[in-house]
């Protein structure tokens, strides 16, 4: 891929040339959803677990204005180190190119980049969604499920949000949302949230040959995977709502709104369960790089009879 915006790593060039199965990790978690030092614990963590699982880690991130699809681990220190960093969506991409800034990429950046390198697989943690502050602070994260054709991996849409109302708008804009060995959609740190989703789907082989056929039905838009988080570091959802609404609240009190809510809401909800839902969120994200690296695998065995 030639973009004079876009740089590859060595390591993804090579890994796209050969056709390798490789998952696109986002950045957003590394410099607005998890504090230092967790953060570049995390990232070097979820790279590993791609390799350990037989993929290529391709962490999308903005470094001097540069979409860089591969980081180097000097870059991924500078990156979760770095205070000034934005948070980059669709809208934000031209303001870090002119202003030659640093930022991470969220899940609907992130799956913009990687498709533009050609790359179809992405574990991040939660997809975006529909917040119950504002009636008008729906996620960008759907609307690129929607657009996009890659396949997302999660542990569901993060609980702080509004779960049936994020539901809603995700069969809206047609985007399966296939539970992997769950027939509800799990609720980022609980496993369980009493909602449905479109499919059922057990192995990876399965996730992969949905993929496949939703694609060469000509379907243009993404598949979401749901895998809930682990159990033994899951937090019951009834733990965890009095605290949601008590961020909640303080939200709505102080004012916080856009880009800001969700890292404001993340940090509260670490600060009220002393630390446990930071190891959730961890720990979720790690089950997820696991389970893209073996759908990219799948994938890839598939591939040449794919249409796209
Ligand atoms: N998953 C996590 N932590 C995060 C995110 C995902 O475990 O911080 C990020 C993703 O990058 C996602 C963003 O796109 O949160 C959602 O932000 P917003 O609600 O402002 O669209
Ligand atoms: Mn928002």
């Amino acid at each position: 891929m030639k973009h004079p915006n876009f740089q590859l790593s060595p390591e993804i060039t090579r890994a796209l040339n050969l056709g390798a199965p490789i998952v696109a990790l986002e950045s957003t978690v590394i410099t607005h959803g998890l504090p230092r030092p967790q953060n570049l614990e995390l990232a070097r963590a979820m790279e590993k677990q791609v390799r350990d699982n037989g993929a290529t880690p391709a962490t999308i991130a903005l470094l001097d204005g540069k979409i860089r699809i591969g980081l180097s681990d000097e870059e991924l220190v500078r990156l979760s180190e770095s205070k000034s960093t934005l948070k980059v969506s669709h809208r934000d991409f031209a303001t870090a190119i002119v202003k030659k800034a640093d930022g991470g990429a969220t899940v609907a950046g992130t799956m913009y980049a990687a498709n533009m390198a050609g790359i179809k697989v992405f574990a991040t943690g939660g997809i975006g969604g529909v917040h119950k502050e504002s009636a008008f602070d729906i996620s960008t994260d759907l609307r690129s499920l929607s657009e996009i054709p890659t396949l997302v991996v999660c542990a569901g849409a993060k609980a702080i949000l509004d779960l049936p109302a994020t539901l809603e708008v995700l069969e809206t804009l047609g985007v399966p949302v296939v539970g992997y060995q769950t027939d509800e959609f799990p609720a980022f740190y609980s496993r369980e949230s009493g909602l449905n989703v479109s499919a059922r789907l057990d192995s990876p082989a399965e996730i992969a040959e949905f993929a496949k056929v939703h694609w060469n039905l000509g379907m243009k838009g993404g598949v979401l995977v749901a895998n809930p988080i682990p159990e033994k570091e899951s937090i019951s959802k009834s733990r965890l709502e009095p605290m949601i609404a008590k961020a909640s609240a303080e939200a709505i009190e102080q004012g916080i709104h856009g880009q800001a809510l969700t890292p404001f809401l993340l940090s509260r909800i670490n600060e009220l369960t002393k630390g446990k839902s930071l190891k959730a969120n961890i720990a979720l994200l790690l089950n997820n790089a696991r389970l893209a690296a073996e759908i990219a695998k799948e994938m890839n065995a598939k591939k040449k009879v794919w249409a796209i």
